[in-house]
């Protein structure tokens, strides 16, 4: 299966890893190292440098309780960032949920929003919809990143999140985005209980169903600290360990901060046969 985004037709032939580039002085992950451009471009360069495929730029943070960004905020981290990667000849994805977040980014030639909100926000669907080749990730969340762990309940994590997503694909198609532009995202973490989150995990081929690639963003989340005991800057083997359990059960793109480790991760079970076959030799690899 392909992902069609702006510039590039991704081959997802096999996993595909996205580094995560925070923008954000409060990242949980960075501690605002990241709060100038140039500093995340280096990032962004290191990341490449360590094999990701495809880099996510995002200027809001989403973790549980965050408080939101100002629009002109999110432009002023966001768009400078996009403007200097674009010379790096991959795949850009931006992480918002903000209409005029996703037609700036797209304007300057974007590939791909990345929404936690799977387009829901009133002008989304409209704005990625306005650019016929854009890329776009649709994510299932309960609830917002205030209040989304406030007692999240599901009769079954995964038919609801596999209902959601399919609603969701409908909306996009009868609005004129084609499905090769489409990658669905069951949202770990977002409106969920470490036990739904393990849930869709052993249950992930079940969404593969929708008939498009999953994108999966294990990297670092609580669920893996609730089942290691580790805090949030301890958590490489069991983000390495949930990436492969989700490469396994077949998703196409993994979102991740640990990106040497990935890829590393990722050749040697795809040597040992544990990894889904490419289509054909003739397009493997390929990014075009
Ligand atoms: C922005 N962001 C944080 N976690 C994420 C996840 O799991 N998936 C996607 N698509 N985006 C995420």
């Amino acid at each position: 299966m392909f992902w069609q985004t702006t510039r590039f037709r991704i081959d997802l032939a096999r996993p595909r890893v996205m580094g995560i580039v925070n923008v954000t002085p409060d990242s949980f992950s960075d501690g605002g190292r990241l709060g100038d451009a140039a500093a995340a471009l280096r990032h962004c360069e290191q990341l490449l440098a360590e094999g990701a495929d495809i880099l996510d730029i995002g200027g809001e943070s989403s973790r549980p309780g965050a408080a939101p960004v100002p629009l002109a905020e999110e432009l002023a981290r966001v768009l400078p960032v996009v403007q200097g990667a674009l010379g790096f000849g991959v795949p850009l994805s931006v992480d918002t949920v903000k209409p005029e977040v996703m037609r700036r980014a797209l304007e300057l030639g974007a590939d791909i929003v990345n929404d936690i909100g799977a387009l829901l926000a009133p002008g989304a669907l409209e704005a990625v919809a306005a650019f016929p080749r854009a890329g776009v990730c649709l994510m299932h969340m309960r609830g917002d990143p205030a209040t989304m762990q406030q007692r999240p309940a599901y009769d079954d994590v995964v038919a609801e999140v596999a209902d959601f997503l399919a609603g969701r694909l409908q909306v996009l198609r009868a609005a004129g985005v084609d499905d090769e532009r489409i990658v669905l995202d069951p949202g770990i973490g977002f409106g969920k209980t470490v036990e739904h989150n393990l849930e869709l995990l052993r249950r992930q081929p079940e969404l593969l169903a929708l008939g498009r690639p999953l994108l999966l963003g294990w990297s670092r989340k609580s669920t893996l600290g609730a089942v290691t005991g580790r805090a949030v800057g301890e958590r490489l083997a069991g983000s390495i360990a949930a990436a492969l359990a989700a490469a396994r059960q077949g998703a196409a793109v993994l979102r991740v901060h640990d990106v040497a480790a990935t890829v590393d991760a990722l050749k040697v079970w795809g040597a040992a046969g544990l990894l889904p076959v490419p289509e054909s030799p003739a397009t493997r690899g390929a990014i075009r």
